[in-house]
């Protein structure tokens, strides 16, 4: 397959404010609340209460509209709201790549947190999220953000725009670690 294969894209660019972590006229606006996460924390109960109350956003995503082929990249920004469920911490779904063997680049530009990762013969690995920390998130390893602190956790993240999302394995599977707040303190386990 040819990289310019289909029509030529003229060249363009988005301002990303990287103190608010801002991106400039997003193209979509992929927003996940409360009952979008139903399966996900383990206090089915708690999450039920929250949504009962006001259903609040876990998190966004900002987008450019380019075409999910390969060849180009998909780059946007992932804002995950701080909170806990109970006292399981505001996380993502979570999702494997549909075509596995892609990468993907976590630029942190604010909050704190976790990029919990896992493979699908369950071997885990968590890279701590801060300002200014990039994780880079190799191929076949699902990924998912969790947020530990008080404000949005927000992330610029590159990958291959026919990558695809695949995140039924991970609804099914889990990751072996989840991430608590507990008397002030992060418990991991
Ligand atoms: C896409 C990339 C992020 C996530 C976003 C939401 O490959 O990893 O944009 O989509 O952080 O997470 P999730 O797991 O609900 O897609
Ligand atoms: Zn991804």
């Amino acid at each position: 397959m040819n990289a310019t294969d289909g029509p030529l894209m003229t060249p363009w660019a988005v301002d990303i404010d990287l103190v608010t972590g801002t991106m400039a006229e997003p193209d979509r606006v992929l927003t996940r609340k409360a009952s979008d996460m139903r399966g996900y924390y383990r206090d089915e109960a708690a999450l039920e209460q929250l949504i009962g109350q006001d259903d609040p956003i876990h998190y966004e995503v900002f987008e450019k509209r380019i075409p999910e082929t390969y060849g180009h990249l998909l780059l946007c920004i992932s804002k995950l709201y701080p909170g806990c469920v109970g006292d399981e911490c505001f996380m993502t779904k979570g999702h494997y790549h549909t075509i596995s063997g892609t990468a993907e680049t976590y630029l942190c530009i604010r909050g704190t947190g976790y990029m919990m990762m896992k493979t699908s013969d369950g071997v885990c690995h968590s890279e701590a999220m801060r300002r200014h920390r990039m994780v880079y998130v190799p191929p076949h390893w699902a990924h998912r953000s969790i947020n530990t602190g008080d404000e949005p956790l927000i992330s610029f993240c590159v990958y291959p725009a026919d990558a695809g999302h695949n995140y039924g394995d991970i609804a099914t599977e889990g990751f072996p670690r989840r991430v608590f707040i507990r008397q002030g303190k992060e418990v991991i386990e």
